[in-house]
């Protein structure tokens, strides 16, 4: 066992779901949090469910753990208010609380939205501005800035994954170059909590897909390296999705339908 506490935020969510299993075996305790329902805790498992944007909260859950898988938060497109407490103010009184308790190290769920306004003929690095695709992307580009700054400033250690799409299969011709396999996504926090040294950086979470839209060189120290292809939906994605509309800024950018969505009416 590597921990004896790890705590995984956004536990009810998707992906959260397949790590709650996924991490288990990695430690002795595993603390899960959302505002969601957890269920019973399992063995091995406590619950800590905090909203983000409470402070207090967010100090209690994560006092006494190793490491934090970053989950928690909002994950779509949404109006701007939801986005500013959980992913904004939420993550902000995440580092606080890692600056208080001495936290070694943050993996943070980022998202291919903060590069979505590349096209879909680009390929991207961890070293190009940011381009995020709409009010979510900026709020993980500030997960990231402010992942950064807590390095620079008191040695707190992040891994950002620019998740792609994670989902059990590839089921559109975009997720052909953005998906990751929930097996590549075990490996790719298993090596962002266990590389020795990360400082800030910046990893794209995608399976080893022909598809290709991003270039990892500036994140290969973390050691991860994807086993799964989307190659084996090809097929059925194609069938399914023969042409597509060129002029469609979906089909245009990297972000996908994320780059229309909204603005909402708050
Ligand atoms: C994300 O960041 C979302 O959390 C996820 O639900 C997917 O929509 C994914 O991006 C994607 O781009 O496919």
């Amino acid at each position: 066992l590597r921990f004896s506490r790890l705590l995984l935020t956004g536990a009810a969510g998707g992906l959260g779901r397949e790590l709650r299993r996924r991490l288990k075996p990695y430690c002795d305790t595993l603390r899960l949090s959302d505002i969601a329902d957890l269920g019973a805790a399992g063995p091995g498992e406590e619950l800590a469910p905090a909203r983000m944007e409470d402070a207090d909260a967010v100090l209690e859950m994560m006092r006494g753990v190793d490491a934090v898988v970053h989950l928690g938060g909002v994950s779509t497109e949404q109006p701007w208010e939801p986005i500013l407490q959980a992913n904004i103010v939420g993550v902000y009184n995440l580092y606080e609380a890692a600056r208080k308790l001495g936290t070694r190290r943050i993996v943070f769920a980022s998202s291919n939205h903060v590069t979505g306004f590349y096209r879909q003929d680009e390929i991207v690095d961890a070293r190009m501005p940011m381009k995020p695709d709409g009010l979510y992307g900026l709020s993980k580009a500030f997960g990231e800035n402010i992942a950064t700054l807590y390095w620079e400033r008191y040695g707190i250690e992040t891994v950002s994954l620019r998740i792609g799409s994670s989902m059990p299969e590839a089921t559109t011709r975009r997720m052909l170059a953005t998906w990751m396999s929930y097996d590549d996504l075990e490996r790719l926090v298993m090596a962002s909590l266990t590389a020795p040294v990360v400082r800030h950086s910046v990893v794209f979470g995608v399976s080893d897909n022909h598809t290709r839209w991003y270039d990892n060189r500036y994140g290969d120290h973390v050691g991860y390296r994807p086993q799964d292809n989307s190659e084996r939906f090809r097929p059925a994605v194609e069938a399914k999705e023969p042409v597509l509309d060129r002029n469609d800024p979906a089909t245009v950018y990297q972000g996908g339908w994320f780059v229309r969505t909204g603005p909402f009416d708050n």
